[in-house]
């Protein structure tokens, strides 16, 4: 019987959009976990759901002598964790939930079966409750920091704030070797012709974009030391054999000189692979881009969001259109793709301000482009924000925080007027000055523009009620 068995809720054949992309990732969060508690001397393991099935892991539950069981959630993995910690209680598991959800939520998932919440960075909090219960003194967790639990009477406790971890170069690096990581690989290799790996070389974000959810390492910005991240980097193409790999910091290109320390030694050790990332307009130049080019990547993700200062503004952004513009335009010059995330529905938006993201797209002409109606994260900004508006369509456990509805908010019809009207408009954009101009395309295109556009006009005034 293992001390602890990490696990998280996500299960990739049961997504069939997650199924359509096939871009599965390893799980970072608890593979850290896993690698400094078995560093703690504590044994642990970890059932990764990404390839398995519900009843296997309920099965694994129910057979395998119960210790304690610590799941990551996110927000769309809510149900199925919740489902999870029903069977680990009925089977005699202590239950531990932490990542990015769990915190905004704590008696929510104390009520739904958790025995802890772990707020924020789980490695110390995990080792003090490992210690605890080895120590069979479950009464001293009220003074181990960073929890939430409930006490007799069925109140929420919490104990005081967890310091982060002062210097992420003395923790290891994540267990890849409990978990089967050449089956993404290969995943990815199979669907896309690529395999691909993921690895991170901050923890934190220091921007305060209103609708961002800043749970876990709140707005802190911690780096790894250049060189180690190197030797990560070496290892993971010397053990997985990847095609490209991708960098999942939220702001990679944050620190400029961060970067060329990097790039220095990726070109050192004459390393050099295809790779993506994301980052923030302001965050990128021509040196960063030449950088980028040298190291390898293919394709940076920039959040633009909307083409409206406005909006940007309310957001608390802190970038200008005209910069997220010249980003992709520098970007385009060195042959590096640009993705560009759109986001519909801010607080404040109106008609105006969704011609002129449209606009802005249209003139930017991103390689590819994402849109979602924006959703309130619970504990972001922008939640308390329209709190008072919001309708939960579902009982919490089996929703999640992309289902609330914002009432006196334009229609989901509205909006998909938008994005058709959006995604017609760029790629007419681009058909500009090239001979398919006055193509059939173009003019179906243009049909559906003025469709569109009498469709997003005649449903304004529809709202949520
Ligand atoms: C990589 C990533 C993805 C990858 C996931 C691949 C993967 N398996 O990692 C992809 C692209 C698929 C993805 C998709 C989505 N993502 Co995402 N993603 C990230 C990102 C950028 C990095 C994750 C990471 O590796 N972090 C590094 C590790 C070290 O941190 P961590 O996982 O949080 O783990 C620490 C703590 O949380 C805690 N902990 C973690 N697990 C556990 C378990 C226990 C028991 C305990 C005690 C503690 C604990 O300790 C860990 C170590 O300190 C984060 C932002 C971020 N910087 O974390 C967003 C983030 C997790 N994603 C987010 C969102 C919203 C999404 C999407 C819904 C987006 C969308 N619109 O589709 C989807 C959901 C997909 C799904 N079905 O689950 C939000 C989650 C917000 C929330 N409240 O849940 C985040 C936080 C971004 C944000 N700031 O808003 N994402």
């Amino acid at each position: 019987m293992a001390d602890l068995l990490l696990t998280h809720g996500y299960f990739l054949f049961e997504d069939p959009k997650e199924l359509q992309i096939m871009k599965p990732y390893a799980p970072l969060g608890i593979l850290y976990l896993c690698s400094h508690l078995r560093n703690q001397g504590f044994d642990v393991e970890v059932f990764d759901t990404t390839f398995s099935n519900r009843e296997a892991l309920f099965q694994h539950l129910r057979t395998e002598e119960p210790s304690v069981i610590g799941i990551y959630a996110n927000l769309m993995t809510r149900g199925n964790v919740v489902e999870v910690l029903k069977v680990a209680r009925e089977a005699g598991w202590k239950t531990i939930v932490g990542g990015p959800e769990p915190g905004a939520y704590a008696l929510e998932y104390l009520q739904a079966g958790a025995d802890f919440v772990v707020f924020g960075e789980g490695e110390l909090t995990m080792q003090d409750l490992l210690e605890a219960f080895r120590a069979d003194s479950i009464d001293s967790c009220s003074s181990i920091p960073g929890l939430a639990y409930l006490d007799d009477t069925g109140n929420m406790r919490e104990t005081p704030h967890r310091e982060q971890i002062a210097d992420l170069d003395n923790q290891p690096w994540p267990a890849r070797h409990a978990i089967d990581v050449s089956r993404y690989v290969k995943t990815w290799r199979d669907a896309h012709g690529k395999g691909s790996v993921n690895f991170i070389t901050a923890r934190g974000c220091p921007y305060k974009c209103r609708w961002c959810s800043h749970q876990v390492f709140g707005q802190t910005h911690r780096r790894r030391d250049p060189l180690l991240v190197v030797d990560e980097v070496e290892w993971l193409l010397q053990t997985y054999s990847p095609d490209m790999v991708w960098v999942s910091d939220d702001v990679f290109t944050i620190n400029h000189k961060w970067i060329r320390d990097y790039a220095a030694e990726m070109r050192r050790r004459g390393l050099r692979i295809p790779f993506e990332c994301i980052s923030r307009a302001d965050r990128l130049n021509a040196e960063m881009l030449d950088l980028l080019a040298e190291l390898g990547c293919f394709r940076v993700w920039i959040g633009s969001e909307s083409g409206s200062q406005r909006i940007l503004d309310a957001m608390d952004r802190g970038v200008k259109v005209e910069q997220v513009q010249q980003a992709v335009a520098l970007t385009r010059e060195r042959g590096i793709e640009s993705g560009m995330f759109l986001m519909w529905g801010y607080e404040g938006e109106e008609l105006a301000d969704i011609e002129a993201t449209i606009k802005h797209v249209s003139i930017t002409k991103p390689d590819i482009f994402f849109t979602t109606v924006s959703y309130p994260i619970k504990g972001t900004p922008y939640y308390q924000r329209v709190s008072e508006r919001l309708v939960q369509l579902k009982p919490w456990s089996v929703s999640s925080d992309r289902e609330i509805k914002i009432k006196g908010r334009h229609s989901r019809t509205f909006y998909s007027h938008a994005d058709k009207l959006l995604k017609d408009e760029v790629q007419l954009a681009r058909l500009a000055g090239t001979p398919a101009a006055n193509s059939e395309l173009a003019a179906t295109l243009r049909d559906q523009i003025q469709l569109s556009r009498a469709g997003l006009h005649s449903t304004l005034m529809e709202v949520e009620a």
